[in-house]
């Protein structure tokens, strides 16, 4: 404890010395959300009594034992998780994970009823819920094709799920009295070159068209839509491509979800920041590590990461982008990925909250572009991490690698038993 305020009125001095007030930055710390996908507590499982799973090109791999079967369990993992992370956060929901008794209930016909048992725990926590249809894993997704699908059933199956998830969404942001984001992905797209790239798009077009006709206030309800560049298996074609999103998204007022594994490799997520707020209200971002493709690894204090953190700040749109992580790593404890993943994303934003930004910018507009790299290479050694073990200490959870300890009992006395 001593040690800690010791090192953090240190790293002060040093920050203060640049003009950065770490009090100030602890304070912004407290606002930042993070929503913590469900999907990494049980590999994107679900609990529906048929079909569930991945398809469509993503994957889960690995596995360690301990994996959430029911909500309950998901919920009591979530909820050891959420313990060692500073900060009040959010939590991010498929519709895989509504909770209907042993009945089967079609993807078409689910409501909010499904999602009691989680918006009654989420208010017992104090936190907001987002949401995401599930287009996936499912007989009716078998071709490949959902919202884009020229078979007619199929794409009028997937609207009316869409449509049933909209205003599950904007029910659950209207009792918890904090907006839904809602996050449409389709996996539509295909493995060899099509023909009719434009019919698929035309199709998708129409179907998201008449999903939006329905009204709700974004008080509520944030309509967003995620692109992507390829999937296992839908390599050649992607019918929501980043122009698709793009487009769709500034022309219709629907915030667009940048995904950090749906780029080529070499393209900077974080560049296209400040090009899409100068056009749009709001961003989604679907924080996730790429390795080698959209591999969906484990979130860590990377390059990307902290550029992507520097970009936000830089722009000063922390209050217009959505944070939500994700990532699935069936390998390792999981438990162990979402508080490093979510710890790592929450140091990345106190990086850059605590990035004497004012500086490189002056020397910039100087063209002073040695001063520039030098300050910033300065900069990645300042005295982070005794700011952030205070905001730990303040936050009340564990500080440096301590957590570790608790996941470690947590494993041996409920996931072993599993
Ligand atoms: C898939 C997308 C999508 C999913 C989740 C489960 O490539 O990234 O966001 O990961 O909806
Ligand atoms: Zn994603």
């Amino acid at each position: 404890m001593r040690k800690i305020n010791e090192s953090y009125q240190y790293a002060k001095e040093v920050y203060a010395a640049f003009g950065v007030d770490t009090d100030a930055v602890l304070q912004k710390m407290k606002e930042r959300q993070v929503s913590l996908h469900c999907w990494q507590g049980d590999d994107v499982n679900g609990f529906e009594v048929t079909a569930g799973g991945t398809s469509g090109g993503i994957l889960s791999t690995g596995n360690y034992p301990g994996r959430a079967r029911t909500g309950d369990e998901l919920r009591a993992d979530y909820e050891k998780a959420l313990s060692l992370i500073p900060g009040k956060h959010r939590i991010n929901l498929h519709a895989i994970y509504a909770e209907t008794e042993g009945k089967i209930v079609e993807r078409d016909q689910i409501t909010i009823e499904h999602f009691r048992k989680w918006i009654d725990w989420a208010k017992k926590l104090g936190v907001g819920i987002d949401f995401n249809p599930s287009c996936f894993g499912h007989p009716m997704a078998a071709s490949g094709f959902t919202l884009g699908s020229k078979d007619e059933e199929v794409r009028q199956f997937w609207i009316r799920h869409v449509k049933a998830c909209r205003e599950i969404a904007a029910a659950i942001g209207k009792e918890l009295g904090t907006p839904c984001v809602m996050n449409i992905w389709v996996p539509d797209g295909m493995k060899d070159i099509p023909a009719d790239r434009l019919g698929y798009r035309m199709l998708m077009k129409k179907s998201l068209d008449e999903i939006l006709t329905v009204k709700y206030d974004k008080k509520y309800l944030v309509d967003a839509l995620e692109s992507k560049l390829f999937g296992i298996g839908v390599e050649s074609y992607t019918v929501g491509s980043h122009e698709f999103v793009m487009g769709y998204g500034l022309k219709n007022n629907v915030t667009i979800c940048y995904d950090m594994g749906h780029f080529h490799l070499t393209e900077s997520v974080a560049d296209k920041i400040s090009a899409t707020l100068l056009y749009a209200e709001d961003l989604l971002l679907h924080v996730s590590r790429p390795v080698r493709w959209d591999s969906d690894h484990v979130v860590i204090l990377n390059d990307d990461l902290i550029a992507l953190a520097q970009e936000v700040k830089r722009a000063d749109a922390f209050d217009r982008v959505y944070y939500a992580l994700d990532f699935f790593d069936g390998s390792i404890n999981r438990i162990t990925a979402w508080v490093t993943g979510t710890r790592a994303a929450l140091k990345s934003i106190m990086i850059a909250l605590l990035e004497p930004t004012d500086k490189i910018v002056e020397e910039e507009n100087k063209g002073n572009y040695g001063n520039r790299l030098a300050l910033m290479e300065e900069f990645k050694t300042l005295p982070f991490a005794a700011v952030w073990d205070k905001f730990c200490y303040d936050m009340k959870v564990p500080v440096g690698a301590d957590w570790l300890q608790d996941v470690k009992e947590y494993e041996e006395n409920v996931l072993s038993k599993r």
